[in-house]
C-alpha cells in the first residue's frame, strides 16, 4: 500500500490514553521500563478484554448450547454474540462461516485433516511457501504422508518477496494453496488477492494464515477473496486459547468432523453418529467460552480505534526502527526493506553477537523481543542462519521504543566484539 492511500497513524496523544488501556505496559523490568517489542509473538491485553473475560466467570460462567437455566442462555448469547462481532471484523457472509479453534495451529490441522482429508488423492498437489511458520508447514507434512499428495513450494526472492513468475506452472495440479499474508520473520506481506484469483483460475482452493495480518491490518475475506483465513485471538489483544476458522460455507458445509465428541452431533446410537450442521460440527466439547467472549471484546476495541490507523501507526514505525536500525554497525535486516510491502516484524543479526545474547543484553535494558527460529526452520536454513533476533511492533509500541532498541544494540555489539 503506498504511504499517500494509508490513513495517518496516530497522534502523541492518541499514543498515551491507548497505551494507559494496556496494564501491563506499565512496569518496569530490571529497573527499566518495560519496552515490549514481542506482539509477534503474543499482544499485550486491554484492561476492557481483560475485565471481559473476569466478568465473564464473576457474573455468566455456564456451559453453552446445553442449559435452559438463564445463567447458560446468557453464557451461549455471550458466546455467539462474540462469533457475530468477529465474523464481522473480517468481512465474513454470515457467523456461521466462522468456527472457534484454539488457535491458529488448531485452525490450519482442522482444515487439513478435515477438508484434506476428504479431497486429496496420491499426486494431488499441495502449494506452500518457503517463508510459512511451522503451523502452516506440518499438518500438510502430515497430511501428504496420510494422502500421497505431494507438497511445492513458492520461493522468495533476495528481498524476501514471493517469487510468482512461476506462479502459473506451479499451480498445475494443485487442490490447495496455504499460505501466510505476513511473514513472522521476514515481515513480506503477501499478495493474497493475486495468487487467490490465479489459485481460483487453476482449480485450488486457498487457505490464508492470518495470524499475523488480521491483528495489524483491515483483513476482508471477501475483497481478498479466499477461501479458509486462520488467526489467533491472542495476537490481536485477545486471550491465549481462543483462535479462529473462517471459511467460506458451501467448502465447511461439505467437510467431515475434525474432532469427535459432545455438542457437534446430531445424533448418537450404539451404531454410529451423525453430525451436527456447521459451525457446531467442528466445535466439540466444551468451548473456550470466556476466551470467545473476550476475544469479541478484542475485535470491538481493534474496530473502534481503527484497522487502518493501527497499520499506519505500525508502517510509521517500521520505517523509524529501518532507519535507526541502519546506523547500527554490523546489523542486517532480513526482509523487504521498504515498508510499503511489509508489516512490523524486523528479524536482523548483529555480527558477531549470538541472537540469544541480544536478547539477553536487550531484556537487561527492559526490551523485550524474540530471538531464535520462529518456528521458520525451514526459512532459516534458507537465510542461511540458524537464528536471528526479532522486534515486533504494535498499536501502542512508541518510537522512544525502537531508539532504546537501537542503543541497546549498539550495547551487545560493545560487549560482545
Ligand atoms: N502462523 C504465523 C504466521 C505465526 O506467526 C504464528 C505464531 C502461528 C501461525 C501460530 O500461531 P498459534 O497461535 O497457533 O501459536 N507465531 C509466533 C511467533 O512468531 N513467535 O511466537 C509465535
Amino acid at each position: 500500500m503506498a504511504a499517500a492511500q494509508i490513513a495517518p497513524g496516530f497522534s502523541v496523544g492518541d499514543l498515551l490514553t491507548l497505551r494507559r488501556e494496556f496494564p501491563i505496559l506499565h512496569q518496569q523490568v530490571h529497573g527499566k521500563p518495560l519496552a515490549f517489542l514481542d506482539s509477534g509473538a503474543s499482544s499485550q491485553k486491554p484492561q476492557r478484554v481483560i475485565r471481559a473475560l473476569t466478568e465473564y466467570y464473576e457474573r455468566t460462567n455456564a456451559n453453552v448450547h446445553r442449559g435452559v437455566y438463564q445463567l447458560s442462555e446468557q453464557a451461549t448469547f455471550a458466546y455467539e454474540q462474540a462469533r457475530g462481532k468477529v465474523a464481522r471484523f473480517i468481512g465474513a457472509r454470515s457467523p456461521r462461516e466462522l468456527i472457534f479453534t484454539r488457535n491458529t495451529t488448531e485452525a490450519i490441522n482442522l482444515v487439513a485433516n478435515a477438508w484434506g482429508g476428504a479431497n486429496l488423492r496420491p499426486g494431488d498437489r499441495i502449494l506452500l511457501t518457503v517463508m510459512e511458520h511451522h503451523s502452516n508447514l506440518v499438518p500438510w507434512h502430515m497430511l501428504a504422508q496420510r494422502s500421497g499428495a505431494v507438497i511445492d513450494y513458492l520461493q522468495i526472492d533476495g528481498a524476501g518477496r514471493l517469487v510468482l513468475d512461476d506462479l502459473k506452472r506451479k499451480l498445475a495440479g494443485v487442490k490447495i494453496v496455504a499460505l501466510t499474508h505476513q511473514s513472522n520473520v521476514l515481515g513480506t506481506i503477501t499478495p493474497v488477492r493475486e495468487i487467490a484469483a490465479q489459485a481460483h483460475a487453476a482449480g485450488a482452493v486457498v487457505l490464508v494464515d492470518g495470524a499475523q495480518s488480521v491483528p495489524h491490518m483491515p483483513v476482508d475475506v471477501q475483497e481478498l477473496g479466499i477461501d479458509f483465513l486462520a488467526f489467533s485471538g491472542h495476537k490481536m489483544c485477545g486471550p491465549t486459547g481462543i483462535g479462529v476458522l473462517w471459511g467460506r460455507k458451501a467448502l465447511l458445509d461439505a467437510m467431515p468432523p475434525f474432532l469427535g465428541g459432545g455438542s457437534m452431533i446430531r445424533t448418537v446410537t450404539l451404531a454410529g453418529s451423525t453430525y451436527a450442521d456447521v459451525p457446531a460440527r467442528f466445535e466439540a466439547g466444551t468451548p473456550a467460552i470466556g476466551e470467545a467472549i473476550a476475544l469479541g471484546e478484542a475485535v470491538d476495541f481493534l474496530g473502534e480505534v481503527g484497522m487502518e490507523r493501527i497499520h499506519a501507526h505500525e508502517q510509521e514505525l517500521t520505517v523509524y526502527a529501518l532507519d535507526r536500525l541502519a546506523e547500527v554497525a554490523g546489523l542486517k535486516v532480513y526482509g523487504p526493506l521498504s515498508a510499503d510491502d511489509r508489516g512490523g516484524a524486523l528479524s536482523f543479526t548483529l555480527d558477531g553477537v549470538h541472537p540469544h545474547d541480544i536478547a539477553a543484553v536487550l531484556d537487561g535494558e527492559g526490551i523485550a523481543v524474540r530471538a531464535g527460529h520462529h518456528c521458520c526452520q525451514p526459512l532459516h536454513t534458507l537465510l542461511d542462519v540458524p537464528a536471528t533476533a526479532r522486534a515486533s511492533f504494535y498499536l501502542y509500541n512508541i518510537p522512544e521504543e525502537i531508539d532504546r532498541l537501537a542503543a541497546g544494540l549498539v550495547k551487545a555489539r560493545k560487549l560482545f566484539t
